[in-house]
């Protein structure tokens, strides 16, 4: 079956756009070079700029409540990589993927190492779950997994990791994200250092079985599964854990495991001192996991994390180099078309944080100018680099305007005939 869409497709459609972003595109540049910007320097930014797309995010999400499938959604790891590589063609930004076992267990690594390689696709960062139970389990994980009580269990959620890192090794992959949602409902219900030192000792397993040349995420979460005590609930236990574990461990980042309000920029910045930033679960939220698209409900906030990011490329701080994801759920929108936009999302922000004035900004913070300080951040922010991002794609063989493109292909429409829905998919995302 093929999917492509073709790359004249994409270049005719360009063609009816190219004339105005040329024009957009001269006259930003004439204005940014007052400032002092490059804008070929910017694009070749916005051109560079990856992150990877999660595989379990192409599939149609869902609440609690009901999942709403889209027409024609992959009903296999394969036909998620087909929907990956529509996203990588028209965006040019999201060659990586990240895996979610077992819900993509393949039955033949080598072979979908191969259908993700001949569409430019790879596999970045392996992801357990061992926060609901699978039919053929032998113990259940209704009351933890690496920090449970029972050691059998334990060993059952170490044995799984063990087996995402083979699987991975296999795949290519470079890195492994654990996220448990062990923890209480009930005060008293766990005791919370015991429990603690449980989870830790299951890691240290996990750890010391990490391939070289690996990376392990730890990724926090203030709540949901547990809505009293989460044994990973925040940044400082994250990074406390990752200490322990040893210097190939780091704390990873979801936007949307944090309380409302709370100053995520902030912990970034710590988190990039301290030597531990590992990487991102980019999505956006107003009120808990929301996993809603990136740069949807706080745009300013996503500038000032990448603020903090670029601040720390420009400065090269040491072994500063995180890994970029994308973590959302598509409960009501096309996640291909999503995923396009928040990516986009993602190197609008890099691209206005490379427009921060640095050196004002500096001069602006000695001398305690509070107001021109915030004003410095938001000359950038208030930019509008629509036209180097399109010109980004442009460049790279992408597209112009990708949600428009992907609609004119007819895509959607063709993978609804070629992709019966045979079985009723569960959630596929909490
Ligand atoms: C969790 C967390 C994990 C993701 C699962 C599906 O809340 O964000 O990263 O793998 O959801
Ligand atoms: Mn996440
Ligand atoms: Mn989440």
């Amino acid at each position: 079956m093929a999917f492509d869409l073709d790359v004249e497709h994409i270049a005719s459609e360009n063609a009816k756009r190219l004339p105005w972003l040329e024009e957009d595109y001269d006259h930003l540049g004439r204005r940014l070079a007052r400032r002092g910007a490059d804008i070929q320097k910017l694009t070749g930014l916005a051109e560079a700029f990856r992150a990877a797309v999660p595989s379990w995010g192409v599939g149609t999400g869902g609440t609690r409540f009901a999942r709403f499938p889209n027409p024609g959604e992959p009903r296999n790891v394969f036909e998620k990589i087909e929907d990956c590589a529509a996203i990588l063609r028209l965006t040019r930004t999201t060659p990586g993927i990240s895996l979610h076992i077992p819900w993509d267990r393949p039955e033949s690594p080598a072979e979908l190492r191969s259908f993700a390689e001949e569409r430019g696709l790879f596999f970045d960062s392996m992801n357990s779950n061992t926060f609901e139970d699978q039919p053929d389990q032998k113990l259940s994980y209704k009351f933890g997994s690496l920090s449970h009580t029972d050691p059998g269990v334990r060993r059952q959620a170490v044995e799984h990791n063990l087996e995402c890192l083979e699987l991975g090794t296999e795949l290519g992959a470079r890195s492994h994200t654990v996220w448990v949602g062990d923890g209480g409902n009930f005060p008293g219900q766990i005791h919370m250092r015991k429990a603690l030192e449980r989870y830790l000792d299951s890691m240290r397993e996990i750890y010391r079985a990490l391939p070289s040349g690996w990376r392990l995420y730890v990724e926090h979460k203030l709540y949901e599964p547990a809505f009293y005590s989460t044994v990973i609930a925040d940044w400082g236990t994250s990074y406390y854990c990752v200490r322990e574990l040893g210097e190939r461990a780091f704390s990873l980042v979801d936007l949307g495991h944090h309380a409302p309000n709370v100053n995520i920029e902030m912990i970034v910045a710590r988190l990039i001192q301290l030597g531990k930033l590992g990487g991102f679960h980019f999505n956006d939220s107003k009120y808990g996991d929301d996993d809603l698209d990136s740069g949807s409900i706080k745009p300013f906030q996503l500038f000032l994390i990448f603020n903090e990011l670029v601040d720390a490329e420009l400065a090269r701080v040491p072994g500063f180099v995180p890994a970029y994801m994308l973590d959302q759920s598509h409960n009501v929108t096309d996640p291909v078309e999503s995923l396009m936009v928040s990516s986009a999302e993602l190197v609008r922000a890099y691209v206005q944080a490379h427009l921060v004035d640095r050196g004002r900004l500096a001069e602006h913070q000695e001398g305690n100018d509070a107001l021109s300080a915030l004003e410095t951040l938001k000359e950038a922010f208030r930019t509008d680099v629509e036209p180097i991002l399109a010109m980004a794609r442009h460049r790279a063989g992408g597209a112009i305007e990708p949600v428009a493109v992907f609609r004119a292909s007819g895509y959607r429409a063709r993978a609804a005939r070629e992709r019966p829905a045979s079985v009723r998919l569960g959630a596929g995302i909490v």
